[in-house]
C-alpha cells in the first residue's frame, strides 16, 4: 500500500517535470521540421527474446506518443522513416506484418489523431505496396486533409537517391523539351522535384539505436540540418528523450555557413 503510494508520487513527479520541460521548450525556438530515423525495434524485441515484430509493434506505440508530444509543442512537420527501399530484403513475414501497421496503427489512431488536428501525408513510392497499405493511408490523407495541426509525414517506401534521380530525369526532359535551358538549372530545381517539396527543409535529424549514418534518408533535405543521434532504442523512446534532443537543438547556434552570434562580433 505504501509502496504504491510512493510510487504514485514519484509518477506524478515525473508528469510535472515533463510538463515544466514541455512548457520551457515550447517557449523557446522549437525545430519546425524533425524528421526520425526510428531504429533499435529489432534489438528491443532481441533484448527480450521476443520475435523482431514485437518490437515494430512496440514502435507503433512510440510513433502515437512523440506526434502527441511534437504537436504540443508546435513543431509543425514530423516525418518518420517507416520503410526504405531498402526493407523489401527483409523476410517476407517481416515485410508483411510491416505491410499491415499502417492499417492497424490509423484504425487505432486516427480517430485520435483527427482530434488533434494532426494532417497525415505520405512521402515514397507507391509501386510495390500492397493495395491495402496505399488504401489505409489515402483514407487517412482524405481524413486529415484540412487539418491544421501537425503534419505527421510517414516515409514509406521511400528512397532519397532515387527521388534525386526522379527529379535529374524530370529536369533532363524540360531540358530535351527545350522548355529548360541548361544555364537555367538551379538548387530549385531539383528541391521542386523531391518529394517533400511541400514541406521546408528538417531543422533536426534524430536517429535512434546508436547507428551513425542516413541510410539514404533525406540525403538532399538534410544538407544544413542538426543531427541528434542516441543509443537508446525506438520502442524506448519517451517524451524525456525528445525533449533531450529539443533542448539540446535549443542550445546550438546554427550558421547555415555564414557567422551568427559570438563569432559574428
Ligand atoms: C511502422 C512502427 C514504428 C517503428 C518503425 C518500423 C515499424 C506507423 C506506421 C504508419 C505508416 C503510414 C501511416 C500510418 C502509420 C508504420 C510501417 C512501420 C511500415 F499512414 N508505424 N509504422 N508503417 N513501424
Amino acid at each position: 500500500m505504501f509502496n504504491k503510494l510512493l510510487k504514485r508520487m514519484a509518477d506524478t513527479e515525473t508528469v510535472i517535470e515533463n510538463n515544466e520541460r514541455v512548457y520551457a521548450a515550447a517557449a523557446q525556438k522549437v525545430p519546425e521540421h524533425i524528421a526520425i530515423i526510428m531504429d533499435g525495434n529489432g534489438r528491443w524485441a532481441k533484448k527480450r527474446s521476443l520475435p523482431r515484430v514485437a518490437g515494430h509493434h512496440e514502435g507503433m506505440k512510440t510513433v502515437r506518443k512523440i506526434t502527441k508530444l511534437a504537436n504540443e509543442l508546435g513543431v509543425s512537420y514530423l516525418t518518420l522513416y517507416a520503410f526504405s527501399t531498402e526493407n523489401w530484403k527483409r523476410p517476407k513475414m517481416e515485410v508483411d506484418f510491416l505491410m499491415r501497421l499502417p492499417e492497424e496503427f490509423l484504425s487505432v489512431f486516427l480517430p485520435e489523431l483527427i482530434e488533434e488536428n494532426v494532417r497525415v501525408e505520405m512521402m515514397g513510392y507507391h509501386h510495390n505496396l500492397p493495395a491495402h497499405t496505399i488504401e489505409a493511408v489515402r483514407k487517412a490523407k482524405e481524413a486529415t486533409k484540412d487539418n491544421t495541426g501537425l503534419v505527421l509525414n510517414f516515409a514509406l517506401n521511400y528512397g532519397s537517391r532515387a527521388e534525386i534521380v526522379d527529379a535529374v530525369k524530370n529536369i533532363a526532359a524540360q531540358v530535351a523539351a527545350g522548355t529548360l535551358d541548361i544555364s537555367e538549372i538551379t538548387e530549385e530545381h531539383i528541391t521542386t522535384g523531391l518529394m517533400s517539396c511541400d514541406m521546408p527543409e528538417p531543422d533536426l535529424l534524430i536517429r535512434t539505436s546508436g547507428e551513425v549514418r542516413l541510410s539514404n534518408f533525406m540525403l538532399w533535405q538534410l544538407a544544413y540540418t542538426e543531427f541528434w543521434f542516441t543509443e537508446t532504442l525506438w520502442p524506448d523512446f519517451g517524451e524525456e528523450s525528445l525533449l533531450e534532443a529539443i533542448e539540446n537543438y535549443q542550445k546550438r547556434n546554427r550558421r547555415f555557413g555564414g557567422l551568427k552570434g559570438e563569432e559574428a562580433n
